[in-house]
């Protein structure tokens, strides 16, 4: 082959090779001004759910970025035609030694950062006590079920009791109060599922059999959307409800209503 097409095909290789981290890192750049990135936060622990996945996607780039550019380092170092023949090896204990040192210690650091956001979302309640107790201060707002294919949501009557004729149920409209720390149980009525409200960073699996307390605090009015994140069946693609924020007033005002429409027979006003 002439130098010159040898030069070109090295040169076209090692260009392939390279557009792979370039266009990867773009995407990622490009990402927020396009509408790719996250939805906005509304709740008061996202930011630091952000923070990780932020924390973990700079450790995973500029491992990426690195191994790309050692890759392309390598097909244009090694395709020159003077390349002395490869070295069959049986590897190398010291290699191995560090590259399974190296992933394990990022993956303790990425433990440890990840210990203060995870107790605080999944551990310890809004009142401070722990799921395992009985919590005392802080009564669920709500019991939410989940079951193929649909979310409905039970509020307690006045005395915050679960049983009886004052239930007020919904179906796939879950409806809290704004700047609330709203404690939820969950459970799930046949197959697991998983309540996932993405604007507000949660993401809790429904097991069939277990009572898991879930709580958040949105901090901003409006609707979000509350999707199954568990495959559970064939109508898992449409297993998806609205979650909506109100003022406090507001949310008072639905409640009273809706316990009045329980004894309503429809004849009134
Ligand atoms: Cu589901």
């Amino acid at each position: 082959m002439s130098t010159l097409k040898t030069f070109l095909l090295r040169v076209a290789a090692s260009l392939l090779f390279l557009a792979v981290p370039v266009l990867g890192v773009w995407t990622f750049v490009t990402a927020e001004a396009n509408g790719w990135w996250f939805p906005l936060n509304v709740s008061s622990y996202g930011g630091e759910i952000d923070y990780l996945f932020d924390l973990i996607l700079w450790m995973v780039a500029i491992t990426f970025v690195l191994t790309e550019g050692a890759l392309v380092w390598l097909v244009w170092r090694f395709s020159r035609p003077d390349s002395s023949r490869a070295v069959f090896s049986h590897g190398s204990h010291k290699l191995e030694m560090i590259w399974t040192a190296v992933p394990a210690l990022l993956l303790v650091f990425i433990a440890f950062s990840q210990m203060e956001a995870w107790s605080k979302v999944k551990i310890a309640m809004p009142d401070g006590t722990r799921p395992d107790e009985p919590y005392t201060v802080e009564k669920p707002l709500a019991e939410v079920y989940a079951s193929q294919f649909d979310w409905r949501f039970r509020y307690p009557d006045a005395e915050g009791n679960f049983e009886g004729a004052d239930v007020v149920e919904s179906a796939y409209d879950f409806y809290v109060p704004v700047n609330t720390k709203v404690l939820v149980r969950l459970r799930s009525r046949d197959v697991l599922h998983s309540f996932f409200i993405p604007q507000f960073r949660l993401k809790q699996d429904a097991v069939p059999g277990m009572e898991i307390p879930v709580w958040f605090k949105a901090e901003e009015t409006g609707s979000y959307e509350l999707i199954c994140a568990e495959l559970c069946g064939w109508g898992h693609y449409k297993m998806a409800g609205k979650i909506h924020v109100l003022p406090e007033d507001e949310y008072e005002a639905w409640l009273a209503n809706a316990r009045t429409a329980l004894y309503s027979n429809g004849s009134e006003d």
